[in-house]
């Protein structure tokens, strides 16, 4: 495991109690006494490097800072690691760009990336009735966060939140970006100079369907996702979760998770099941290094969009190792 912070912490903790098929065996974090907590809580050990980390493991998580994923992504692919690599693949097009150059270089897919909504039961039930409602022509997204998680940038919000929206977008309508819009309006009161919270991103698709996001970083009153398909013959709505609904005390409603733990615990839990499954049968899972760049090609137009106004989405062509 390399980082340690709050989802290090939470996959560490899960792969060595809940998840069949794997053994934490080495840690590693830029905070050594963080990692050294952590080792000593799951029986393993600290490495002095991720290099080391690396060498000595047989299969890589990195759920390092959002800067570090695409190096770190490197440096396993060199040493022909099976890796689960934490959204986004990187901030950048350029370091996206390098991971996926070098998982071609290999010449065989090796990483699997953190789109972990791709197994939350709420959205993969939502893909498959989609066709039972016919062609989809507008998706609602809202994304909320209590509080901005690593300080408030707009660029943030669109390369390390909304990036999920991106990506989920993509998967549910078997579809691939043809511009986005990004709106500002009013900034809420705890937003810094110059900056916008909440923004909506607006996307078409190659095939006409409006993707809408209501990304919002500082909500306050708690993490909220939630999932709306419009389509010719009906809507689907995921809700936001599987709360309990409680009615006491003359009212009606359910807690709100403060963090996306809360809301995402299962769908973490399956893909980390998932990812010790294919790699046990040398595959991959979930998402792969190629729908980490189009999801960040795709938030760094978005980022434009917000002082050059809408930008044409442009996805090279994609290689065959990804077909
Ligand atoms: C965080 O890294 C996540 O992945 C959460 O799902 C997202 O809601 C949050 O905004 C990100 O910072």
């Amino acid at each position: 495991m390399i980082g340690t912070g709050n989802i290090g912490t939470a996959h560490a903790r899960s792969l060595a109690r809940e998840i069949s098929g794997a053994e934490v065996s080495w840690v590693f974090d830029a905070d050594s006494a963080r990692a050294s907590a952590l080792a000593d809580e799951l029986g393993a050990h600290v490495a002095p490097s991720a290099e080391q980390l690396i060498a000595s493991s047989d299969a890589v998580v990195i759920a390092s800072p959002d800067a570090m994923h695409a190096e770190q992504a490197i440096l396993c692919l060199d040493a022909q690691r099976p890796t689960l690599c934490e959204k986004p693949l990187a901030p950048t097009v350029g370091e996206a760009q390098r991971v996926v150059d070098a998982e071609l270089d290999l010449g065989r897919r090796l990483l699997s990336l953190g789109f972990m909504r791709r197994f939350d039961p709420g959205y993969v039930d939502l893909k498959a009735a989609i066709p039972s409602v016919g062609t989809p022509l507008i998706v609602h997204n809202v994304h909320r966060n209590t509080f901005a998680p690593y300080g408030l940038t707009s660029a943030g919000t669109l390369t390390n939140s909304a990036i999920h929206e991106l990506d989920i977008n993509r998967w549910l309508l078997d579809d691939e970006y043809a511009s986005v819009q990004v709106i500002v309006g009013r900034p809420g009161p705890d937003t810094p100079e110059g900056e916008f919270d909440p923004m909506l991103v607006i996307l078409t698709t190659e095939r006409g369907t409006l993707v809408e996001i209501e990304a919002f970083v500082n909500a306050q009153y708690g993490y909220e996702v939630r999932c709306e398909v419009v389509a010719s013959g009906g809507t689907l709505d995921m809700g936001d979760g599987s709360f309990i609904t409680r009615r006491a005390d003359r009212a009606v409603g359910h807690d709100v998770p403060e963090l996306w733990l809360g809301r995402f615990g299962e769908a973490y839990r399956r893909e980390l099941q998932a990812w010790v499954d294919a790699t046990h049968r040398g595959k991959t899972s979930g998402a792969t290094a190629w729908d980490g760049l189009v999801a960040t090609i795709t938030a760094n137009a978005a980022v434009r969009s917000i002082t050059e106004g809408p930008q044409a989405i442009d996805v090279p062509a994609r290689p065959a190792l990804y077909a």
